[in-house]
């Protein structure tokens, strides 16, 4: 296995001292290295994969060295337009080297979100024009990175590493949590779908959160009509807006996380300008990217109440433990939306939390029975 600090220690012997992204489960070991290891101005957690793009191409502009950038192949996505616009060779021809971590490699188990994101990460690189290596536990980076980074300046033009599952060695992070609230994610949700109506319809988030509704519903025996929204993070509220807007005689509640909402933040004027009155966007802040290895966001320095109403949400409210979420839940329905919850949570989760036993299909149908559009 590749251990993080030899991997970093090449990449800086090479002129790599500056790393931005997005966090990844299979690059957790080399996040957590990273995060613990270099200064906050050295290391910068952006709110989505195409952010980091340009935060290394701002750094190459400024500094006139290249980036490291990371993700997970489902970040690909939003990195293609500024690779295909802005740091390609035949617009302005930036270096920079991006480190991949390959979901759902053929004939790598994984979950259904990632199984087509998986075939196709190699094409699109390659449909990029981004030479790439596929790296795994045994790869010599004493050779594999030097020849790779040669390319990368030689062309001024973003490489990339794919970088396989169990890569990495383990890296126990240094890093405190930034959370103080001791209510767990599990429980809050546990308490906010005993609180719905059964006529409520839930758009659930990316991650953890919609494997823990999945399995509280399922604990229930109740039907697992939620939406989850497995892939497309960052996504949730615009869902929910979407249905929110074609079922104006129901309740739709987006549970949300603080990662997922600052990926794709613009949603939030979006939702208010528009102003589905029929909207509860729930943000359920733990100030990380838990599910992927708790690496932090900054969700605990900024104030969400106030981009909500700035965004026209209506109201907004922020609880951190049971009582308070208990009390506010009836101010928050009887309030026409679009209106904001933040739950302040802890970090954490359960070891053998499952995965939805049932496939995205199935989800779509029983999800839209329930709405009643289907
Ligand atoms: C575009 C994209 N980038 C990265 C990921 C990997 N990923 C899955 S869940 C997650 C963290 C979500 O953080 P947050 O919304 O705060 O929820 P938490 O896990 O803390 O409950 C990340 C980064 C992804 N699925 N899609």
């Amino acid at each position: 296995m590749i251990q993080p600090q030899h991997f970093c220690d090449i990449l800086q012997a090479q002129g790599i001292s500056f790393f931005c992204g997005v966090p990844d489960s299979l690059l957790k070991n080399l996040c957590a290295y990273i995060d613990d290891n270099f200064a906050t101005e050295k290391h910068i957690i952006t709110a989505n994969e195409g952010n980091a793009i340009a935060l290394a191409t701002g750094h190459y502009l400024g500094g006139g060295k290249a980036a490291m950038v990371y993700m997970q192949n489902s970040g690909l996505g939003n990195t293609i337009n500024p690779l295909t616009s802005l740091t390609d060779p035949q617009v302005y021809s930036i270096p920079m080297l991006l480190v991949v971590g390959w979901r759902g490699e053929p004939g790598v188990k994984d979950e259904p979100q990632h199984i087509k994101q998986g075939q196709v990460s190699e094409q699109q690189l390659a449909i990029l024009d981004i030479p790439y290596v596929v790296l795994n536990s045994q790869s010599d980076l004493n050779q594999v990175l030097p020849q790779l980074l040669k390319v990368m300046t030689e062309q001024s033009r973003p490489v990339a590493l794919l970088v396989r599952k169990d890569c990495f060695s383990p890296y126990k992070t240094q890093h405190k949590s930034l959370s103080n609230s001791q209510l767990q994610r599990e429980h809050a949700l546990t308490l906010l779908l005993d609180l719905f109506d059964p006529q409520d319809v839930v758009v659930s988030t990316t991650g953890k959160t919609s494997r823990e509704v999945f399995e509280i519903r399922q604990s229930r025996g109740q039907a697992a009509s939620d939406f989850l929204t497995v892939g497309g993070m960052g996504h949730t509220s615009s869902i929910a807006m979407g249905v929110a807007l074609a079922r104006a005689d129901r309740r739709v509640i987006a549970i949300d996380g603080d990662g997922s909402m600052l990926m794709h933040l613009g949603a939030l004027p979006i939702i208010g300008s528009h102003g589905p009155s029929n909207l509860v966007h729930i943000v359920l802040n733990n100030q990380s990217h838990e599910s992927v290895g708790g690496q932090p966001t900054v969700a605990g320095q900024i104030n969400i109440g106030q981009m909500a109403l700035a965004s026209g949400y209506q109201e907004y409210w922020c609880v951190d433990d049971e009582a308070s979420l208990k009390n506010k839940w009836s101010e928050v329905i009887a309030t026409d939306g679009p209106v904001l919850l933040e739950v302040k949570i802890a970090i954490g989760s359960r070891d053998d939390l499952g995965r939805p036993s049932s496939s995205p299909i199935e989800n779509k149908r029983a999800f839209m029975q329930h709405v009643g559009s289907a």
